[in-house]
């Protein structure tokens, strides 16, 4: 094949798509339904904002490398401790240009939030008047933006430009609409030696050759595209950079352009990770994605090659996202997921390095619903076995994925999508059976032939981009109603420090012993175990008199950890005074916030002023 010929080809697909600028349009429009696009994603923040009044804020995140602006959302209503002196709760989306649903529930969640403010009646008040909440509903626009495009091809990255095949020259060979169905397809090619073949349970799907169980490969598969740049390669540098979520810190892999060349190295992320370290008040984060650590919770056993850190949860943390677990499934309806690998994800670096709980939430997941559950009976206490297999289509149910990475191939592979992106597209008959109960003949083509102009004979099949990611947009109402839910739990569960009323006994001559009490009244600890892993700061109390009239006692006093759900802890101190003297206790932690609490030296009233 000549470059040239390829120009030519590429220019001639241009021209069809051009002539074919109507139709193109009313076909986005349909199959962006319900979505918002960056422009429209910016009108309804703004008009949020504006319906908030002085409760909520706009702010710009980052400036990405196509120029969008990433937003902030930050709201919260009048409380009993100004919005700055309380913990805060951060929502995301939009962190994969593939996963338009994360996104759309995250905005879905910002209206009802400013819904919520000043109506004492709405579940989502007693969240904003107790915290401060940040919403950034789309932290990858430019990824995101490829789902409103002509051509639909769904990944991952954001648009740096980058060389991934270090040829010198950028984005010089994406993909390519070769049938101008405005839709990049799975091109399968025949070929012996090929890595795949037809799916001998499911026809229309792809399985993976397997020499131990004598299956022999007759295709191997690639994205629909040319050699653009005529360098023996097919695709192999289009538009598109690094995956947000494989860019941060927490087991960052170096070495693979689409991780980025380094950790935090992409100004969406940048953003994102300097206003979590400005905002050590943060202490939840809800993240809607394609991860998810609630159907499936580590188990909290993997360290890292430096025997130190926790690939995915502290292991005295599991009990405690297990409980939670079980109240979002119930909340929610959720019942699977993909799992989900923390290696440079943002969820990871919130909660391993930053200690901050964080739920990474897969809001969509159409498959093993009730009435047909997936076999969880603990975890599904009310489904009924015997419903199970009925609807579910053409094969028996796997077995729920026990630990994200450590799936049972063999058991699951008919029914789990494939970990590399173009497996996905080929393999999976759970979707498949979705798509066909669900009268959605468009989200699998079924093989036909196209002539390839350098491969000759080839079929372009395959589940369409986004099908399992974009969730239908009659659906979404439900998802953030469900997700809302969840939200008022979890920001509930968060810890509270309360104060006893300090006790104050006159020892001698102008010498008193003070005592406080604090108890954690909320279910969460003040610090989970990776908090203590992390040395985050302790609670310190200090009384405020100078430091001549503390004779007993640390003048600082620190407590490392109140348990949840009613953990205490006492501290004291010797103090000079006469009674009827006052002064404060500052109790302090700066996740937590401040209280001061007021003692009066008095032998009669228990140091209550
Ligand atoms: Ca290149
Ligand atoms: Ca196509
Ligand atoms: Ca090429
Ligand atoms: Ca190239």
């Amino acid at each position: 094949m000549q470059p040239g010929k390829n120009r030519l080809l590429t220019a001639l697909v241009g021209l069809v798509c051009t002539a074919a600028a109507p139709a193109q349009e009313t076909r986005n429009a349909e199959r962006t339904a319900g979505y918002h696009d960056h422009a429209r994603l910016g009108q309804e923040l703004r008009a949020l904002v504006e319906r908030a009044g002085p409760r909520a804020t706009l702010d710009v995140l980052a400036r990405t490398s196509a120029g969008r602006e990433v937003w902030l959302l930050s709201l919260a209503d009048t409380g009993p401790r100004p919005p700055e002196d309380r913990q805060a709760v951060l929502l995301v989306g939009g962190v994969s240009g593939n996963d338009p649903t994360g996104s759309a529930v995250c905005l879905g969640l910002a209206r009802q939030l400013v819904d919520a403010l000043g109506d004492e009646d709405h579940d989502l008040h007693d969240l904003l008047a107790s915290r401060q909440v940040y919403v950034v509903p789309r932290l990858n626009p430019d990824g995101c933006e490829r789902f409103f495009g002509d051509v639909w091809h769904a990944q991952p990255h954001n648009a740096r430009a980058t060389d991934h095949d270090r040829d010198g020259v950028v984005n010089e060979d994406g993909v390519n609409d070769l049938d101008g169905d405005g839709i990049i397809s799975v091109m399968r090619i025949p070929d012996p030696h090929g890595t795949w073949l037809a799916d001998p349970d499911h026809p229309r799907l792809m399985k993976p050759a397997d020499p131990v169980e004598g299956l022999r490969g007759t295709h191997r598969l690639e994205l629909e595209g040319l050699d653009d740049d005529a360098d023996g390669h097919r695709n192999e540098d289009g538009a598109g950079g690094v995956d947000l979520d494989r860019n941060w810190p927490h087991f960052f892999a170096p070495g693979n352009s689409q991780h980025g060349q380094y950790q935090l190295s992409e100004p969406e992320n940048r953003g994102l990770a300097t206003f979590v370290a400005d905002h050590p008040q943060i202490t939840l984060a809800l993240l809607y994605g394609l991860h998810d650590n609630l159907i499936d919770v580590p188990k909290g056993k993997t360290r890292g090659p430096d025997g130190q850190s926790y690939r995915d949860l502290h292991p005295d943390d599991v009990a405690r996202y297990q409980h939670i677990a079980k109240a979002f499934k119930e909340q929610t309806g959720l019942t699977g997921s993909d799992g989900s690998n923390p290696e440079g994800a943002l969820f990871a670096w919130l909660y391993s390095q930053r200690a901050i709980t964080t739920f990474a939430i897969r809001p969509w997941w159409p498959l093993d619903r009730k009435p047909e559950p997936a076999s969880q009976p603990t975890t599904q206490p009310d489904a009924s076995p015997d419903t199970e297999t009925a609807e579910d289509g053409d094969d028996a149910k796997p077995k729920p994925e026990k630990d994200g990475g450590k799936r049972d191939r063999k058991k699951t592979d008919e029914n789990k999508p494939s970990d590399d992106p173009l497996g996905r597209r080929v393999t999976g008959s759970k979707w498949l059976a979705w798509a066909d109960a669900s009268g959605r003949p468009d989200a699998f083509r079924t093989w036909t032939a196209f002539e390839h102009p350098s491969l000759g004979a080839v079929e372009l099949g395959g589940f369409a981009p986004f099908v399992q990611t974009a969730a239908p947009a009659a659906e979404l109402p439900d998802l953030v109603t469900a997700q809302a839910t969840f939200l008022a739990h979890a920001s509930a569960l968060l810890p509270a420090v309360e104060a006893r009323p300090p006790v104050t006994d006159e020892l001698g001559a102008d010498l008193w012993r003070v005592e406080l009490t604090l108890v954690n009244t909320g279910y969460l600890p003040t610090h989970t175990a990776i908090a203590g892993h992390t040395r985050q700061p302790a609670l310190v109390v200090r009384p405020e008199l100078p430091a001549e009239r503390i004779v007993g006692g640390q003048r600082a006093q620190r407590i490392d950890r109140l348990a949840g759900s009613g953990g205490a802890a006492d501290v004291q101190w010797l103090i000079r005074g006469k009674a009827g003297d006052t002064f404060s206790l500052n109790v302090y932690q700066r996740a937590l916030g401040s209280i001061k609490v007021p003692v009066r030296l008095s032998a009669g009233n228990g140091g209550t002023p």
